[in-house]
């Protein structure tokens, strides 16, 4: 299929066993090495990582040891004709990052959400990719009272000034979500994410992911976060999917639950030459009910749901459109948007 310039990219955890809150797996966990391959067999040029997708159980390994993994690794990835686009820390599942990685109240998380996020700064120079992405899962409250809201803050800008002065050839994508697994987040939402970012010593190398679910969470037009982050350059990533109203993160496949949104989504990214700035990441999960033969079938709708979209942006009639645009006409807007999306 034409792929208009675009490159794409989802995680390991994208083919996942379909654990929920409430039940156990449902799915055999599928190897690294079978994933690997199902990124060139569905179309992917990329591979987004957790620190310990790369390389796992790191917290009991040297930064020797790390550094070998993460370079055969590479190695791996340059046989299979990919690339790495970024490496995000997983601390959100050590017990003692229970209550916070960076903005805990006790010192010894705080400190040990900096060591961890060094090692995943040295496997992302390893793997050859000089972003790394952040979701801030446990930095915020349960209860509102329990934590300084303020001082968080600052301690999100010491963390963050650490690692810019730890390794000086990366950049940093913020992937803001407004709760779960925590009630209130710090950094709800790309407003949010762009100001802290501005706040460190070093804001050229902070950036932005969005996520379409999580800007939904927020009440928010995930097309105008994108709108907000591009306006800034600072958009750097995306992680399209799609979300039924104010549920859990759903991470649906991209388009298949609003698909007008997911147009709109795409109208920025493209009239704004995403495909020069970045690489189009998904965040889906196969529906739990789903046999594992049909467990990646979500990654490959999303794809080729975009690139449809992708025809139906460049396709649009422009000048019929400015025309309802300087007329206010916007009730022909709506009709001439639909039925160029129906293809009628
Ligand atoms: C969580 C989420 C994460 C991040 C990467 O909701 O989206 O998978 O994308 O840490
Ligand atoms: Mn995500």
């Amino acid at each position: 299929m034409e792929k208009y310039g675009y490159k794409f990219s989802f995680g390991p955890w994208n083919i996942s066993e379909g654990a929920d809150p409430f039940g156990p797996t449902v799915r055999p966990p599928v190897p690294f090495e079978q994933k690997l391959a199902a990124y060139q067999r569905l179309g992917f040029d990329a591979v987004q990582f957790h620190d310990d997708d790369a390389v796992p159980n790191l917290d009991d390994k040297s930064p020797a040891q790390i550094e070998s993994e993460a370079r055969a690794l590479k190695s791996r990835l340059d046989d299979a004709g990919l690339v790495a686009e970024f490496v995000a820390p997983r601390l959100w599942e050590d017990p003692i990052t229970v209550d916070g990685a960076y903005t805990s109240n006790d010192p010894q998380a705080r400190q040990y959400a900096l060591d961890r996020t060094h090692k995943t700064l040295d496997i992302a120079q390893a793997l050859g990719t000089d972003l790394m992405v952040l979701w801030f899962a446990r930095e915020g409250t349960y209860l509102r009272e329990a934590k300084d809201a303020v001082r968080a803050v600052d301690l999100l800008v010491e963390a963050l000034d650490d690692m810019l002065a730890y390794a000086p050839g990366m950049r940093i994508a913020v992937e803001p979500k407004p709760n779960e697994p925590m009630d209130q987040s710090y950094i709800p939402t790309i407003g949010h994410a762009v100001a802290l970012g501005l706040k460190t010593r070093v804001p050229e190398r902070m950036g932005v992911l969005v996520e379409t679910a999580h800007a939904i969470l927020a009440g928010l037009d995930p097309a105008d976060e994108m709108a907000f982050g591009l306006a800034y350059d600072k958009l750097w990533s995306v992680h399209l999917n799609d979300q039924n109203g104010l549920k859990f993160d759903q991470d649906r496949a991209f388009g298949m639950v609003n698909l007008r949104r997911a147009f709109d989504q795409v109208l920025v990214l493209d009239d704004y030459r995403f495909y020069e700035r970045g690489i189009v990441g998904l965040d889906v999960k196969a529906l739990r009910t789903q046999a594992p033969d049909v467990a990646e079938k979500h990654l490959v709708n999303s794809l080729d749901v975009f690139l449809w979209l992708v025809e139906r942006v460049r396709s649009l009639d422009r000048d019929a459109m400015q025309a309802c645009i300087d007329a206010r006409d916007y009730e022909e807007l709506d009709r001439l948007i639909m039925q160029h999306l129906l293809a009628l």
